[in-house]
């Protein structure tokens, strides 16, 4: 029997709200019909049950490459018409707009075309922001630069920003990474598909992995669809496997309905021969030569480009939340010191490329960098929250906001020598992929003395990059007031943390 959600898509398809938007502007959000709420997240707005008639709404930043022209009208539109006039950079070097009223749809979509932007099929049963390295085209040791192909697959998928009928009632959600440098930088293993440098005969290309989940009911890495690919075949393969999915992918129930199920159920043999035949000829097997080489940088910091005597800057945006201002002047560092571009990373910062040598002073003593700082202490340098109860429907606790007060709690109490990647979840959905942290964690409820109170469950020992590994429950139910106690001892005992002076811990309740 088909879930709900499928019963929508045969009543009507969610891309179809794209023709009706000034229908469902006119009729305001109270109006907005049950089924055209969900359907509208097919062309990225999201109505938040926590913020009636303020929405959110997902973009697609493929690559994370976006421009200074591009964020100057995203900072417009915020001012003209969010009520937070925020944004936050996503898990998947993307961005998402707050507090937008579905009344300015049509304008807000237009303005944003005029730019090359669009939310089309950033939610629901579709392919989400394909990611890639964010230092594509700038690292002095990458493989391949990879924009070109992530933008090629993001247009087919999309129908060039336009949406595509066929390709956006896939059985579920639907994540694809795509690196040339040798660290993983976007993680394949939690990806449906991660392409992964690869070199078979000479040629560079790709080995292809499928199957990389992570949700409330599984964590599982992606594993060898034994398949090695030229640059020219990724954007084939990837729709070839997309049309076998959505052919035959389950769609009884949404917890079971991700790539990994059909996966499972048939086998890689024959799933690679629907993949073939979808292809028209085989699949060549896996390259023995793959390039990931060395564990994952965060890009954070003063770098040295390809381009000689140029540097990209990475700079920490705490929890990656930016305010319109901010991204006013993000868009006016990048002009003045760049060529106008900037690129979102998977741990929702942001760096400027093409600094010249002459200019990193300068740039250095901008005061927007006392905000997003590129020199960050290593507790908030490696820090992730996924957005939580602020405004997520699914949401068990409050994240970014706690997660930013604990880790300045921390940092004043210790000295800790390398960055600890810490990573929050409000809900076990783990959108803040709390299994890629040193330590990761989800947020659950718990009681004490018969209360209901917030609390996690932690996870340790995930690792990035070379030989990544997802990490593993260590704690479960741990209320929250009790983290400072337990992360300062957890710190000490595995990241080689000390002490710097004795202090009186602060508890750390509700943030409300
Ligand atoms: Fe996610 C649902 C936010 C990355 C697994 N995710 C949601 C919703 C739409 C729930 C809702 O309607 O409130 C959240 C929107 C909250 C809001 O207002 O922002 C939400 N997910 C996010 C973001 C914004 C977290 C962040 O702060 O960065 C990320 C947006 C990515 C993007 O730009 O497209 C985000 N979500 C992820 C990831 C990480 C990734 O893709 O690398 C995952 C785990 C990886 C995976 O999918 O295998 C993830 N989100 C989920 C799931 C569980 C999916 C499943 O298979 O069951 C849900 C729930 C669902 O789809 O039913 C979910
Ligand atoms: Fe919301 Fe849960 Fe995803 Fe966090 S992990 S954004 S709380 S669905």
């Amino acid at each position: 029997m088909a879930n709900p959600i499928e019963k929508i898509k045969d009543e009507k398809p969610g891309l179809a709200v794209q023709a009706e938007l000034a229908q469902l502007a006119q009729l305001g959000w109270q109006a907005v019909a049950k089924g055209d709420l969900e359907r509208l997240k097919w062309v990225g707005w999201f109505f938040r049950k926590r913020t009636p008639g303020r929405w959110m709404v997902r973009l697609r930043v493929p690559g994370g490459v976006i421009t200074s022209d591009q964020l100057r009208v995203l900072a417009q539109i915020l001012t003209a018409g969010s009520d937070v006039q925020q944004m936050d950079i996503t898990t998947r070097q993307n961005l998402e707009l707050r507090g937008l009223c579905i009344e300015d749809i049509v304008q807000i979509t237009a303005q944003l075309q005029a730019v090359g932007l669009t939310t089309v099929q950033s939610g629901m049963d579709n392919v989400r922001n394909v990611v890639g390295s964010p230092v594509a085209g700038l690292d002095p040791n990458e493989v391949m630069d990879v924009r070109p192909l992530v933008q090629q697959l993001n247009d087919a998928i999309t129908n060039d920003g336009l949406g595509s009928f066929e390709l956006s009632n896939l059985p579920r959600k639907f994540n694809i990474s795509i690196t040339g440098d040798r660290e993983n930088s976007a993680h394949a293993e939690i990806n449906d598909i991660g392409f992964i440098p690869a070199r078979r005969d000479g040629e560079l290309g790709f080995n292809v992995l499928v199957g990389g989940v992570l949700n409330s009911q599984r964590a599982t890495p992606a594993f060898p669809l034994d398949c090695f690919v030229l640059p020219a075949q990724v954007t084939p393969l990837s729709l070839a496997i997309l049309r076998v999915y959505s052919e035959f992918g389950p769609r009884e129930a949404r917890t079971r309905a991700r790539l990994i199920y059909l996966l499972e159920d048939w086998g890689i043999p024959k799933f690679r021969e629907a993949v073939a035949a979808q292809m028209g000829g085989p699949l060549t097997p896996a390259a023995s030569e793959e390039f990931i080489d060395y564990h994952k940088r965060d890009h954070v910091g003063i770098h040295p480009q390809k381009q000689e005597g140029y540097y990209f800057v990475g700079l920490h945006v705490p929890v990656g939340r930016i305010y319109a201002p901010q991204a006013l002047e993000v868009a006016r560092l990048a002009d003045a010191y760049g060529t106008g571009e900037v690129r979102l990373t998977v741990e929702q910062s942001l760096l400027i490329p093409h600094v010249h040598f002459r200019d990193l002073r300068a740039m250095l003593a901008e005061p927007l960098l006392t905000a997003f700082s590129p020199a960050p202490n290593p507790l908030l340098r490696g820090l992730v929250s996924c957005t939580g109860a602020q405004f997520c429907n699914l949401a068990l606790i409050e994240t970014k906001e706690r997660a930013l007060k604990l880790a300045h709690i921390l940092a004043e109490e210790l000295d800790v020598p390398q960055p600890v990647r810490i990573h929050w979840s409000g809900c076990p959905n783990s959108c803040g992929q709390p299994q890629l942290g040193d330590i990761g964690l989800i947020g659950t409820k718990t009681k004490i003395n018969g209360q209901m109170v917030d609390a996690v469950d932690i996870l340790m020992g995930g690792r990035v990059g070379k030989d990544a590994v997802l990490g593993a429950v260590s704690h479960t139910n741990v209320p929250c007031e009790e983290l400072p106690a337990l992360l300062k001892s957890l710190l000490i005992e595995h990241f080689g943390a000390e002490e710097r002076q004795a202090a009186v811990l602060v508890p750390m309740g509700d943030p409300s």
